[in-house]
Parts: structure tokens; C-alpha cells; sequence
């Protein structure tokens, strides 16, 4: 069995802090590195969560097994990062930007417009958020899906460093970024389904042990045996972020009948008065 090395954050630091409706202060903290996650519960009011999620599944660019997607993908509507070449990705975000604009339709609550809000925040403390750009062509905001249980997990445990890092991106300046997180707005989900993130950010010795240095998805778990986890439990209406170096998985549904749907996009500072946003 492959031994698990990389670097780990201080038990002090291995926390979810956890908080009813957004705080930006705390957010800044995660993206600064001084927690491993956080999440806010009950941003998006419920109506709001069902408007979103009918606007997926009438989304005329949604994707479902047919069109490609792994064993346990439900739907997808955005662009996939992994594996991407730089300029295939921007020109479908190019391509897709109007119907990922169209998932938020008539919602009051949703996550282009929390990100207009912590834009206005940063923007008072002489921080710019904005989308990654490539030459004049930006990244896509925001993606959405839906994944079934397979096996133990509905996402096994992977981490997203190795995806970003891809030799595909080369020259895409999320490369020249530093602490990679990943958010998530949660929709829907059934009892289950909750966050798992253990305290090991993987180093390059130890992917290429394991075959995992193209995308990062797949560590054994019994290789994960004594490193010190937690369990975030989410519900619709939760908006998270955590530190996507650290290996995380998404627990099975109780209920795989449930949809489990969510809006993901990553952040990471590019220099201390930026920080950039890409899905
Ligand atoms: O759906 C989640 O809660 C986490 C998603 C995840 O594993 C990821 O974004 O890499």
C-alpha cells in the first residue's frame, strides 16, 4: 500500500468554522489559509433552490450520461475543467455563457449575486475579485451538476490541485495563483451526501506512486487510514469553501433517489490585492 505524504495543516487550522448566513471576513480567512473551510448556512432561501434546479434540468446545454459524463453523473451544465485544453475551455465558456446566466433565472437568491456582493466588500478593502482571464477571453463563473451514489461515495477522494495544474492550462494565470479553493452553493440533498475532507495535501512523489499526477481522483481509501478527517454535513441552501489541496470526498446519499445538486466555481489570490474566480 502506497504511505500518503504531503503537508497537513496544524490541528487548530483543520477546521470547518461554520456560520448562519455569509460572513465575509471568514471567507477572506479560508482564501488566506487560515482555516481549511468554512460554510454558511442558509444563504439561498428555498424558492430560490427550486427555481435554480428546474432552470438545470431545462438548461438546453444540459449534459447527461449520453453526452459523455462518468457512471455516476446525473447532469452537468458548464464547461469540465479536467482535461481541458486552454482554448477549448474558453471558447466554450464563450459558447455557454448565456445559458449558464439562464441557471439563475428568476431566483432572489443565487450565487452570481453573492459574488457581486463580496466584489463590492473586497473592492472597499482595495481588493479586485474578478473572473480568470486569458488574452482578453475570461473563464467560465459558475458550473453546475448532479451526481449519483457510486459505491461508498458520490465523489470519491480526490484533491483538484493535479487538474489545475495540468499541462493543458499552461500559461492560464490560475497557475500563477496560490491557495486553490473550491465553493460550492448545495440546491438539493437528501439526508447523506456530506462533505468529507481529510487533513493531507498529497505531494508529487506521492500522485505519481499512485498513477494520480493527471487528475488527481482516486486515493485508496484504506490508504487514508489515520489521517485525521471531518464531516461537513451540507443542506440546500449552504454555501461552502474549503481548501481543495486537502483530499475530500462526497459521502453516498442515504436516498440515491434524491438528487444532490450544486453550483461550484474555485477561487485562489493571484497577487494579495487579487483574487481570481473561474468555474
Ligand atoms: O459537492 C461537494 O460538496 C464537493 C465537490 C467536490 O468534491 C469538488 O468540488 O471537488
Amino acid at each position: 500500500m502506497v504511505i500518503l505524504r504531503g503537508g497537513s495543516r496544524s490541528p487548530e487550522a483543520f477546521r470547518f468554522v461554520e456560520r448562519d448566513g455569509i460572513d465575509w471576513r471568514v471567507w477572506t480567512e479560508v482564501l488566506h489559509g487560515v482555516h481549511a473551510g468554512a460554510i454558511f448556512r442558509g444563504v439561498l432561501d428555498g424558492d430560490s433552490c427550486r427555481r435554480i434546479v428546474g432552470n438545470f434540468w431545462s438548461s438546453p446545454i444540459l449534459r447527461g450520461r449520453r453526452d459523455g459524463l462518468p457512471a455516476h453523473g446525473r447532469g452537468f451544465v458548464g464547461t469540465p475543467i479536467a482535461g481541458a485544453r486552454l482554448d477549448d475551455y474558453l471558447t466554450s465558456a464563450a459558447a455557454n455563457g448565456r445559458h449558464i446566466d439562464a441557471l439563475f433565472a428568476g431566483a432572489r437568491t443565487h450565487p452570481p449575486a453573492l459574488m457581486d456582493d463580496y466584489t463590492a466588500h473586497l473592492a472597499a478593502e482595495g481588493v479586485t475579485l474578478r473572473l480568470a482571464a486569458h488574452r482578453g477571453r475570461t473563464s467560465p463563473p459558475f458550473k453546475m451538476r448532479s451526481w449519483q451514489n457510486s459505491g461508498a461515495f458520490v465523489v470519491a477522494p480526490h484533491e483538484d490541485h493535479t487538474v489545475l495544474r495540468q499541462e493543458g492550462l499552461a500559461g492560464f494565470e490560475i497557475q500563477r495563483a496560490v491557495r486553490f479553493c473550491n465553493v460550492v452553493a448545495c440546491l438539493s440533498n437528501g439526508p447523506g451526501g456530506g462533505l468529507r475532507v481529510w487533513n493531507l495535501s498529497p505531494d508529487s512523489a506521492t500522485r505519481r506512486a499512485l498513477g494520480l499526477q493527471d487528475d488527481g481522483v482516486g486515493y485508496p481509501l484504506e490508504s487514508l487510514d489515520g489521517v485525521a478527517s471531518l464531516t461537513v454535513p451540507v443542506a440546500p441552501g449552504d454555501v461552502y469553501l474549503f481548501d481543495n489541496s486537502l483530499i475530500h470526498a462526497v459521502d453516498s446519499k442515504d436516498d440515491d433517489a434524491q438528487d444532490r445538486t450544486n453550483v461550484l466555481w474555485s477561487m485562489a489570490s493571484l497577487t494579495p490585492d487579487t483574487i481570481l474566480r473561474w468555474a
